[in-house]
């Protein structure tokens, strides 16, 4: 028996282990992180009956500043171990560091105290109404909570993106149980204990880990006591959890896959351009769901820009996160070997191999990771699969184009529309293109910036609904008019 780390689940304010593990295992080496309790359905069904029941007790009853002073609290006790939650992003996903400082764990404090502040603005709306004896009636707008949320989140950016959906769900007076992915369990259990620690009631706050069909996932989404489910994950499990979310007609919020284009004219600022598709197409090693995997650089530029992104992306440094690598593995071994038969597939499909395509050899135990190149290709044709799948790892193509029309219609010709960037000193330009992407987000000019009041989400396979600002708290809430007549 190994000494590492038991990751319990949170059941009605308890941790729970069951003594059924999986393992958790790193990316950076091969090494156990953790062993994780997994959650059968009858934890499932202990977790949903808690939600259910703090409903209708303690957390039912707390005014929206009580709830929000909560929510505040939790951002302040994230902030406290902020080098804890560091640690377990790191240790799951071997991210860089200056990713999980900058960006994971400051994200899972700021959608906290953002979403508390927003749920504190919300006033009741009303309407005066005329009525044929001339006496009138009011209408009163109630936000009340939808009951029992099942949170799904994914493996990319675990605190983010699961804290993103918590956040305004308990803002909104909800109470949720919440399933991490099974490659990243850690930021989640210490989440947990968060909640145990700035005295969440019992019961709003209920973490189960486990697996996605005939696992804990599953359970959740088909409960008959769950009211809502928010996902965010791939565009095929979005399909299965909406097929199961269908016999209760659960209302669901998804976030799902993108294959979004970068577009760059020939008069961008072209070292902003280079740097930002470095990014765009790089950061997180590629695990990023707005990542460009499809670049459209305008001809004249083509060549001089191939070059220079090939340049920084063999600069980049891969490594263990505290080498101050510019890149970490990809999330397993497991999730390389589908990125690895995509470069195998590109090069069936015609790929010109601009730089990388392999794994890297370090000769330590990182050869046990789940390490590869950065790669960029070129040649492929608009209907290759390689153009039209989504990768999730660090490669990109480039194509070269002529006209403003032409790019237009190749960014749009896919079956996802999360996100793009366009890369131009002509505004005008920029903004009559943007108008036309078929995408939930456009950025000019860089990338991943974000302003958390706006709505974020995708069109096609990308997505259902938007998540941000007021659009979650809709989603997170029901209206109720009250109609009284004078
Ligand atoms: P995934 O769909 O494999 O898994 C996501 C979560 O769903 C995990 O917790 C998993 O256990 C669970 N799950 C799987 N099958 C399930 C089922 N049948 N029922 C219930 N739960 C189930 O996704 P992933 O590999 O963890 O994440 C990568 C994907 O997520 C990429 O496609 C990426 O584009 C997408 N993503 C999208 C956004 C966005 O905002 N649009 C953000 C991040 C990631
Ligand atoms: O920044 C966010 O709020 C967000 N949902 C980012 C999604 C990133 C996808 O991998």
């Amino acid at each position: 028996m190994s000494n590492s780390p038991i990751y319990k689940n949170y059941i009605d304010g308890v941790f729970v282990d069951n003594g059924n593990y999986f393992d958790d295992i790193s990316p950076i080496d091969g090494s156990l992180v953790a062993r994780v309790s997994e959650a059968d359905k009858s934890l499932v069904d202990q977790a949903v009956l808690a939600a259910k029941n703090a409903m209708n007790g303690k957390w039912g009853k707390m005014s929206v500043a009580e709830r929000c002073d909560m929510l505040d609290r939790v951002a302040a006790e994230i902030e406290r171990r902020f080098d804890d939650f560091v640690a377990a992003e790191i240790a799951d996903t071997g991210k860089a560091h200056a990713q999980v400082k900058n960006i994971d764990i400051p994200r899972g404090g700021a959608n906290f105290r953002f979403f508390a502040n927003l749920a504190r603005e919300q006033g009741e709306k009303s309407w005066q109404m005329d009525t044929p004896d001339g006496l009138g009636a009011t209408n009163k707008i109630l936000s009340k909570p939808i009951g029992v949320v099942a949170v799904i989140s994914p493996w990319n950016l675990p605190l983010l993106l699961m804290t993103w959906k918590v956040a305004p769900a308990l803002a909104a007076g909800n109470a949720v149980i919440v399933k991490p992915s099974e490659e990243t369990p850690g930021t989640a259990t210490l989440l947990a204990e968060v909640m145990d620690a700035v005295g969440m009631p019992k019961g709003v706050f209920n973490l189960v880990h486990g697996f996605g069909p005939g696992s804990a996932g599953e359970f959740m989404v088909t409960h008959p006591h769950v009211d809502a489910v928010t996902f965010t994950g791939e565009s095929k499990t979005g399909t299965a959890i909406m097929k199961n979310a269908a016999d209760g007609l659960k209302p669901v919020s998804f976030e799902l896959g993108g294959k979004n284009a970068a577009i760059v004219f020939k008069d961008a600022d072209f070292d902003k351009a280079v740097s930002g598709t470095i990014r765009s197409a790089f950061a997180n090693c590629g695990q990023v769901c707005l990542c460009s995997e499809r670049v459209y650089v305008e001809r004249e530029i083509f060549d001089e820009f191939v070059s220079a992104l090939k340049e920084k992306a063999e600069a980049l440094k891969i490594g263990r996160p505290e080498d101050n690598a510019d890149m970490g593995p990809l999330i397993s071994v497991g999730h390389r070997e589908k990125v690895l038969s995509y470069f195998k597939l590109a090069i069936e499909e015609g790929a010109n191999v601009v730089t990388g395509g392999e794994v890297p050899h370090f000769g330590d135990d990182r050869d046990q990771g789940a390490f590869i190149n950065p790669t960029i290709w070129t040649g492929l044709s608009d209907d290759a699969r390689c153009m039209n799948e989504e990768i999730f790892g660090p490669v990109c193509h480039i194509m070269p184009f002529d006209h403003e029309d032409e790019v237009i219609h190749k960014a749009n010709d896919t079956d996802y529309g999360l996100a793009a960037a366009i890369w131009t000193t002509d505004l005008e330009k920029a903004e009559r293109v943007a108008r036309q992407m078929e995408v939930g987000i456009c950025w000019v000019n860089d990338w991943f910036l974000r302003d958390l009041r706006t709505p974020f989400g995708g069109v096609k396979l990308s997505g259902i609904g938007r998540e941000g600002g007021i659009h979650s708290l809709e989603f997170y809430s029901e209206p109720l008019t009250i109609c009284m007549k004078h």
